[in-house]
């Protein structure tokens, strides 16, 4: 994309994006929750719709002027619901966490229950960390995986929702690599008289990309970003079934925000427009084997890999467990050559958040960059040599090289 302005009129912050391409151009992304936006997306952002105002919704604004970013929206809304065939579709979210403060917000009350995957074992902050607004403001009752399959159990699922009786049952994961079973939730929802709400962020894409089963069908709320393996610029969108649209469009606007990012609402259109097209099938496909192919070539090297393997773009490698290395010690090692992972806990994890036994590893970025399962084995050497020469300043130099010169074979979107 051409920067000629920025260059003369602000060569700082020119010299810094420059050096973030070149950053990404030169290195392995395997950060789960990340992707590289086509080049129309990244045109759709950097427009004047940036310039407007729009409170409101589509023939509905507090605003004059509003009448060609009201087609922005109506597209959006329009190609997400062919997407995922949804009855009701509100494309204003920020982002992750505001899309899921406003279905707090339309389906509860301060302090009500809410059943949620447990943070350290594969949750998000939003569905209910002490220090976000859903551990502060809800009654959070978590579910866990199972000690030995380290999958959830749906039977131990009920039974706490039997219990519990909460108000409100979210399916959703930010570390799983296991597919939720949907049905099986909602049924459990219905008979406990909970709301149901899914959290799809992670594998929206693959959804779209019809590689993975749907919730859209069976739950009440389903909530999504639009980056990740969806392939949108940041931000995020919320589904839901036509009872309850007033109350999900009323706690977006005016409950949690105020003006929608138009020239965002309007790169979401152009990404769902791609996730249409029979390539991104492709695509979402490319994701999962690649996260097999990755996951198999770490467990032939000796690590041991959550639950045994992947059914999505993620996976959790236990490093303290099957190596004796941290998981802060791994992201270390890995950063200094240019392969970008996070520390992660593990399931029933010895270790604390911040320097835990694990790492997370995902495919959707390098799958962008037209990575096949081949290249997954070289993925896994570099990883695996870097590890190995962890606290040698100059061998890990030249690891930074062979995972240069690996990595600028594929060029970005
Ligand atoms: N931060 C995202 C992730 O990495 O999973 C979730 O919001």
């Amino acid at each position: 994309m051409s920067m000629s302005n920025l260059q003369k009129t602000d060569p700082a912050i020119y010299d810094i994006i420059k050096a973030e391409e070149k950053r990404q151009k030169e290195g392995l992304e395997l950060i789960a929750s990340e992707n590289y936006v086509s080049q129309s997306v990244l045109e759709a952002m950097g427009t004047v719709l940036t310039n407007k105002y729009s409170e409101g919704y589509p023939g509905r604004r507090y605003y004059g002027g509003n009448e060609i970013i009201d087609q922005v929206e109506d597209v959006a809304i329009d190609r997400a619901k062919k997407l995922f065939g949804a009855e009701h579709v509100n494309v204003q979210p920020l982002s992750g966490s505001p899309a899921n403060l406003a279905v707090y917000m339309a389906l509860l009350k301060p302090g009500d229950k809410v059943l949620g995957f447990s943070l350290d074992q594969g949750g998000h902050l939003s569905h209910g960390h002490p220090l976000n607004f859903s551990g502060l403001l809800y009654t959070i009752v978590p579910y866990f995986v199972d000690k030995k399959t380290e999958r959830v159990d749906m039977d131990e699922v009920e039974k706490i929702a039997m219990k519990e009786k909460s108000k409100m049952i979210l399916a959703g994961f930010s570390a799983y690599s296991r597919d939720f079973d949907w049905k099986r939730f909602s049924e459990i929802a219905k008979k406990v008289g909970a709301v149901s709400f899914a959290d799809i962020a992670h594998v929206a894409g693959l959804i779209a990309g019809k590689q993975l089963e749907s919730p859209v069908p069976y739950f009440d709320v389903v909530s999504t970003t639009t980056h990740k393996t969806l392939r949108g610029p940041r931000g995020a969108m919320i589904m839901c079934k036509e009872e309850y649209a007033k109350a999900i469009d009323r706690a977006v606007f005016p409950g949690v925000q105020g003006g929608p990012h138009d020239h965002i609402n309007a790169a979401k259109a152009v990404a769902f427009g791609e996730a249409l097209k029979p390539e991104f099938q492709e695509y979402a496909k490319q994701v999962i084997k690649n996260a097999q192919a990755l996951s198999k070539s770490m467990q032939d090297r000796g690590y041991r890999v959550v639950s045994g393997g992947t059914d999505n773009h993620l996976f959790l490698v236990d490093m303290f467990g099957s190596k004796g290395i941290t998981g802060k010690e791994a992201e270390k090692a890995l950063e200094h050559v240019g392969i970008s992972i996070n520390k992660n806990m593990v399931p029933y994890d010895p270790r604390k958040p911040l320097d835990p036994s694990g790492i997370r590893l995902g495919t959707p970025a390098l799958t962008t960059r037209k990575m096949v399962e081949m290249d997954m084995e070289i993925v896994a050497d570099l990883m695996d040599r870097t590890l190995m020469v962890k606290d040698d300043e100059e061998k890990l130099n030249q690891m930074r090289n062979e995972v240069r010169e690996f990595s600028v074979k594929f060029p970005l979107p």
